[in-house]
């Protein structure tokens, strides 16, 4: 999107009235003529803007589904949705996002769909993702971190999505390692992060994120109605989804942030804080086995730490926890 048209989109959603093209040449340091090319653009891609000849144009912000510009012109970010990729229906976001960054997208790319067909989860599991019930969307990530960076990038993607669930909606949402974001036990969104490797560099990390917005209970399936919530749910009507994809983007990108500077040490305190397994007896299926223990740390590699009854640790780097309590 380009510079003028995220100023006129801004301007028009600024005043909620008709506004003139000279007043937005004025406001946006373009002739009336160059306004008029970038909101008759800014039509075809599904933008609604009404023109009455004499008062000018108005953005009418009825539009349900998620548009790229918009989401552009409304997020603050400066590394996030450098490039925004929106699309209707695609099998996985995260294979677009993998296909678009071999192609070369750049680091902070954003791949969002309305509806995924193939959604997947770890381990080959199926992610509902029906149409316009939540946030489908994978982020390209061309960090400077170790290879064995993903658990650290999953984590903390998870610890930005808790946090603005938390400031912005008052959801008491937990993190539950390595991947899901949880309240009251049930998952609200959940995380797949993708490596690709260049040799045995990092060459790109896709961030994959599920999170239910406006689903009910009786949207989901049978076999995740007990286990799954929204954030209508939780926190009742009155949000869109690209609210909550602002404020997570946002939130995701100054943990992001944090992560390169500081290091994940410096997450840890406040992942451990949301953390919905430690001090819990935990049972963790890893590729060796089912492992049983106390969860009591998150190490500097993002791997769990497990202790046993006889005082021994474990670390675990990646698992699916089946259990606690
Ligand atoms: C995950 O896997 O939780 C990772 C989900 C990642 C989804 C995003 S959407 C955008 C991007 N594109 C993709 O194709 N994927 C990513 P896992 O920990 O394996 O959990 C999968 C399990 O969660 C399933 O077996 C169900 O039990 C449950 N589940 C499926 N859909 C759900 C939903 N919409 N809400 C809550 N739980 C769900």
């Amino acid at each position: 999107m380009s510079r003028l048209e995220v100023a006129v989109v801004v301007s028009l959603r600024g005043s909620g009235r008709y506004v003139t093209g000279e007043e937005l040449g004025r406001i946006c340091g373009a002739t009336p003529g160059e306004v008029r090319a970038v909101v008759r653009d800014l039509v075809k891609r599904g933008y609604t803007i009404d023109e009455v000849p004499g008062e000018g144009f108005r953005l009418k912000e009825t539009s349900p589904t998620l548009d790229g510009a918009d989401i552009r012109a409304r997020l603050s970010t400066t590394i996030l949705g450098s490039e925004i990729f929106a699309f209707g229906r695609v099998g996985s976001t995260n294979d677009v996002a993998t296909a678009l960054a071999r192609g070369g997208a750049p680091d902070g790319s954003l791949v969002i769909a309305e509806e995924q067909t193939k959604g997947r989860g770890r381990l080959g599991r199926r992610w509902h993702s029906p149409p316009s019930a939540g946030l489908w969307f994978s982020l390209i990530l061309k960090p400077d971190l170790s290879p064995e960076a993903s658990t650290t990038l999953s984590l903390a993607a998870a610890l930005g999505i808790a946090t603005a669930l938390d400031e912005a909606y008052g959801i008491p949402a937990r993190i539950k390692w390595p991947n899901d974001v949880l309240v009251h036990g049930r998952k609200i969104c959940g995380i797949l992060t993708e490596a690709e490797f260049l040799g045995r560099a990092l060459n790109f990390v896709v961030v994959g994120i599920g999170i239910n917005v406006l689903g009910g209970e009786a949207d989901f399936p049978s076999e995740i109605r007990d286990i799954a919530t929204s954030i209508r749910m939780e926190a009742g009507d009155g949000m869109t989804r690209s609210d909550v994809l602002v404020a997570v983007m946002e939130a995701i990108e100054r943990e992001y942030v944090r992560l390169g500077k500081r290091g994940f040490s410096e997450l840890k305190g406040d992942l451990l804080g949301k953390s919905s397994l430690v001090g819990e007896m935990v049972r963790v299926h890893t590729g060796g086995g089912l492992i049983e223990g106390m969860a009591v740390d998150i190490d500097d590699r993002g791997a769990l730490i497990l202790r046993h009854d006889d005082g021994s640790l474990e670390r675990i780097l990646a698992g699916d926890v089946v259990g606690v309590g």
